[in-house]
């Protein structure tokens, strides 16, 4: 793609996934109301049929975000310092950053995903520092997970740091719906997908064609919700438990919440960044943000004058 240095961080520690695996689907389906963690979609079948999703008539998102950047990069680059290093949080290497480092060949070094990890490598930390968090996957983050997710990625990349973030926004569930619920069933298959997975890695006796995909628009919430419902009285075996599923019963598998732009600007707010530019597409709409740090009318706190004149100098 690019001439850019690429770095790959450690992987994180596989020893404990199994089990991890095995406690998260455990107290997800011993809940009142039984749920599944959405990030356990994602294996080599789950990745498959997610590709698959992109491609489909009805799933604008990937295909919206990736013309939006196409549109906007070269107005995102030239908020891009000389020598900058871009540092991915996700799937990583995706067509999408190659749109970004295309445009941007002032960037020296990329880094693949940073999900999960706490500190920058020692050979970036005096480069002027980029984040790309694409694919709206902020949106599958509760509210409040999204905010400590914005105060995490805040402290590591830094003061004066950049952050491009992709976000699908609030439209007609006319539009919505088809998306989470397409014709030919792949995203049925998708949703369907991680009880297979539990089936073949745990060892469970879940009978996956006794559940229907069901996708729902919650206004309240704003958000899309991926549910599978157990179409009659049935009872699992997973490790050692016995898991009752009643005829009707939901497991809650998925949200993608949907933004307004004024409530996205005031969650990256919560988490400490600052919408420096937004970039909305035309219908279906999406939205690539880009936040900084505070501004240079921020207050530095230097002496306690300083901040006193600071304030009196009216910025606030
Ligand atoms: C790309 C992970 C954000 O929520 O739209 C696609 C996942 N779920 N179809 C999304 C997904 C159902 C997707 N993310």
């Amino acid at each position: 793609m690019t001439s850019a240095t690429t770095i790959q961080p450690t992987p994180h520690d596989a020893t404990s996934v199994g089990s991890r695996f095995l406690d998260d689907v455990l107290r997800g389906l011993s809940a009142r109301r039984k749920t599944l963690p959405s990030k356990y979609f994602y294996d080599a079948e789950g990745s498959r049929l997610f590709e698959a999703i992109c491609e489909l008539p009805e799933y604008y998102v990937t295909r919206t975000e990736t013309a939006l950047l196409v549109d906007i990069a070269p107005e995102l680059a030239a908020f891009v310092a000389g020598g900058a290093a871009l540092v991915e949080f996700g799937s990583g290497a995706s067509a999408k950053t190659r749109v970004i480092l295309d445009a941007s060949p002032q960037i020296d070094v990329y880094i693949g995903d940073f999900t999960g990890v706490l500190e920058l490598p020692s050979a970036v930390q005096s480069r002027p520092i980029v984040g790309f968090f694409p694919g709206s996957t902020i949106g599958n983050f509760q509210p409040a997970e999204a905010e400590d997710f914005f105060r995490r990625v805040r402290a590591l990349l830094g003061d004066g740091a950049l952050f491009i973030v992709g976000a699908d926004l609030a439209k007609a569930p006319e539009v919505l719906l088809p998306a989470y619920d397409d014709a030919d069933g792949v995203t049925a298959a998708f949703n369907r997908n991680l009880l297979v997975r539990i089936n073949r890695e745990l060892g469970a006796s879940l009978d996956v064609d006794a559940f229907e995909h069901r996708a729902v628009w919650n206004e309240a919430e704003s958000r899309i919700e991926m549910h599978l419902v157990s179409s009659r009285d049935q009872t699992a075996r997973i490790g050692s438990r016995a898991i009752v599923f009643i005829e009707g019963e939901v497991i809650h598998t998925e949200n993608s919440h949907k933004y307004r732009p004024d409530a996205f600007e005031a969650l990256v707010e919560r988490g400490g960044w600052r919408v420096k530019t937004a970039w909305t597409s035309d219908a279906p709409s999406f939205g690539v943000f880009l936040l900084d740090t505070e501004g240079p009318e921020g207050i530095v706190v230097t002496s306690p004058m300083n901040v006193e004149s600071s304030r009196s100098g009216g910025t606030s």
